[in-house]
């Protein structure tokens, strides 16, 4: 295959002013987003992307689960394409980089190509993927996880937010409901650009990430129950305290994680007390416990022990406790002739590169399914992400975007 030109780049100001007009829909209240999927705000943010994608020439697809394909043909129409994107939907106090940028560093591939007149063999796609977060409707990557055939899109259409609108509902209010087939598009191989959401590229002072791998997940809901009373008039010793069991419970979570360290990692983010008023007892909790390492029998350790613990705690405590999965998978290892790529893209282009292992999850960990997959990752200030203060610079958006532009157009063969 004929790698392209050394002097081969993106448009790193075009792909910056559209990370910034991208950002403009879904503001949140410090700076960053909250363009949570299928709200107006992710609609919205779809018909920019849709916009821009038909001003590049491309052909629009929309499958059942709203998944979105902005196709650019190649010259042997029946070679497979080379897929590239992320995800566009963010957390309720989320940055503007995290999914935002891999969509459009594939925009700007396609939009780069078009610039010089470049031609490949295999068509290139550029996706949008619903609901990467699984903040509204869990489990994250639920779109993605419906195309490489871990859940039914049944299964997923009945998905709840928190006020009880199913998500397939949601998904047709909004007008994003395609006709196509979920999983019916075949992959070349499938390419992610991702901030990396962690410290590590900018504390080794590394532009690029090369991830051969990403770390399993694992999501359990606990729920707790006791029994309301009066924060006043109800001796401690009658008291059936949800609240107190769901915080010894979450000390137990960290000292599970902390004894698998230096990797393993657990926390709760979603917390519901019940009825969370002021002078009452909690009679209910209901949190979600997170865990993740790169190493599966570390993840089914942990999620062995917190049950065994917090039953145990939960029975000295008269409280009774549920346990449900309500998300996970399994530690990922990405495409080796794929990562290559990527590799041999950062060396040619003069990046400082190194390899990683994602901590977060991504699109990209259900797509190397069923698809030869890998993922570029560009640092973020201070790792910071999923917090409205996320920030990365110009520059390093751009190296991320072309290490990107170089593993797809060399994987879709310039033909001229
Ligand atoms: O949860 C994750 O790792 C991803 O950011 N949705
Ligand atoms: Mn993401
Ligand atoms: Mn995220």
């Amino acid at each position: 295959m004929v790698a392209p030109a050394q002097n081969l780049k993106i448009n790193g100001e075009r792909l910056w002013d559209s990370l910034m007009q991208m950002a403009r829909i879904g503001p949140g209240v410090a700076g960053g987003n909250n363009r949570q999927t299928l709200t107006d705000a992710d609609a919205e943010g779809r018909a920019l992307f849709r916009k821009w994608c038909e001003e590049a020439g491309c052909s629009m697809g929309l499958d059942q689960m709203g998944n979105m394909f902005a196709r650019r043909e190649g010259s042997d129409p029946d070679a497979l394409p080379v897929y590239v994107g992320s995800h566009l939907d963010t957390q309720p106090t989320g940055g503007k980089y995290d999914g935002v940028l891999g969509v459009l560093g594939g925009l700007e591939i396609l939009r780069t190509l078009n610039d010089t007149g470049i031609r490949t063999r295999h068509p290139i796609v550029v996706t949008n993927w619903t609901n990467e977060e699984g903040t509204r409707f869990a489990p994250a990557m639920l779109a993605s996880g419906v195309f490489a055939g871990i859940h039914t899109q049944d299964w997923a259409y009945a998905r709840e937010d928190a006020e009880g609108k199913r998500f397939g509902d949601e998904l047709r209010r909004i007008g994003w409901c395609g006709e196509e087939e979920v999983g019916a598009r075949e992959m070349r191989a499938f390419f992610e650009l991702h901030i990396e959401q962690g410290p590590i590229l900018e504390a080794e002072g590394r532009d690029i990430g090369v991830v051969t791998h990403g770390q399993g997940l694992s999501w359990t809901q606990v729920t707790i129950t006791g029994k309301d009373a009066h924060t006043g008039s109800t001796p401690m010793p009658m008291r059936r305290n949800a609240g107190l069991g769901m915080a010894r419970v979450l000390e137990k979570v960290e000292e599970i994680a902390l004894s698998h360290a230096p990797h393993a990692v657990g926390a709760a983010g979603h917390i519901d007390v019940y009825p969370n008023s002021r002078n009452v007892i909690p009679g209910k909790a209901v949190f979600t416990v997170d865990f993740r390492s790169p190493d599966l029998s570390v993840i089914e350790d942990m999620e062995a022990r917190l049950r065994i613990e917090a039953q145990a705690i939960c029975d000295g405590m008269g409280l009774d406790v549920a346990f449900e999965k309500v998300g996970g998978f399994d530690p990922v290892a990405f495409d080796k002739g794929c990562v290559t790529a990527v590799r041999d893209a950062a060396e040619r282009l003069g990046y400082s590169h190194m390899n990683l292992i994602s901590g977060a999850g991504h699109d990209a960990c259900w797509i190397n399914r069923v698809a030869p997959t890998a993922m570029v990752m560009c640092p973020c200030v201070d790792g910071l992400s999923h917090n409205e203060a996320e920030e990365i610079s110009p520059e390093w958006a751009a190296a991320g975007a072309n290490v990107l532009f170089h593993a797809v157009v060399e994987t879709a063969e310039i033909v001229g």
